[in-house]
């Protein structure tokens, strides 16, 4: 989890390209539900939150949105300016997404429906949570 995957890229110059990725194989989960994010002003700040359970994987097909990962003990950026590439987000990790470029799109793919109770939109009751040890060691970066 927390990690950059790169899709295959299938076409050329004169046709285009195509990527993919399939659940349980190119991204460690099934896929419940697909989200996109458009229409952001440049600039803007999205995310500051954290999921207890839910697992996630982000792809920006347009644009370049940096995403800032935290597990309450160390940051890492991260930036998704390419449609042959996408990241990894674990249950557990705080993030902060960046929209760097005009009409930039995020994509997500996540492990479960959607349901408020599993967000954690306050961070000092991320990091409680992180000092109970509520992920043990399973929310790495
Ligand atoms: C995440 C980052 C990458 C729904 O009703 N259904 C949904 O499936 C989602 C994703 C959101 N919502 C509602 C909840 C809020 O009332 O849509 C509203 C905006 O969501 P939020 O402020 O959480 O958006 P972001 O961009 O801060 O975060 C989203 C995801 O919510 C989150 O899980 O990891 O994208």
């Amino acid at each position: 989890m927390n990690k950059i995957i790169s899709f295959k890229k299938l076409g050329n110059d004169s046709i285009g390209f195509l990527s993919f990725f399939e659940s349980n194989k190119d991204i460690p989960f099934e896929i419940k539900r697909i989200y996109y994010i458009y229409d952001v002003p440049i600039n803007t700040k999205r995310g500051m939150h954290a999921h207890k359970e839910l697992n996630q994987f982000l792809w920006c097909p347009y644009g370049i949105i940096k995403v800032v990962l935290d597990n309450g003990c160390e940051k890492k950026e991260f930036l998704l300016d390419s449609p042959e590439k996408g990241l990894l987000v674990g249950k557990g990790i705080w993030r902060d997404m960046y929209w760097l470029k005009e009409n930039s799109v995020l994509c997500v793919a996540a492990s479960d429906y959607y349901n408020e109770k599993d967000y954690i939109r306050n961070y000092d009751e991320f990091l409680k949570l992180v000092k109970e040890g509520y992920w043990k060691d399973e929310n790495k970066l």
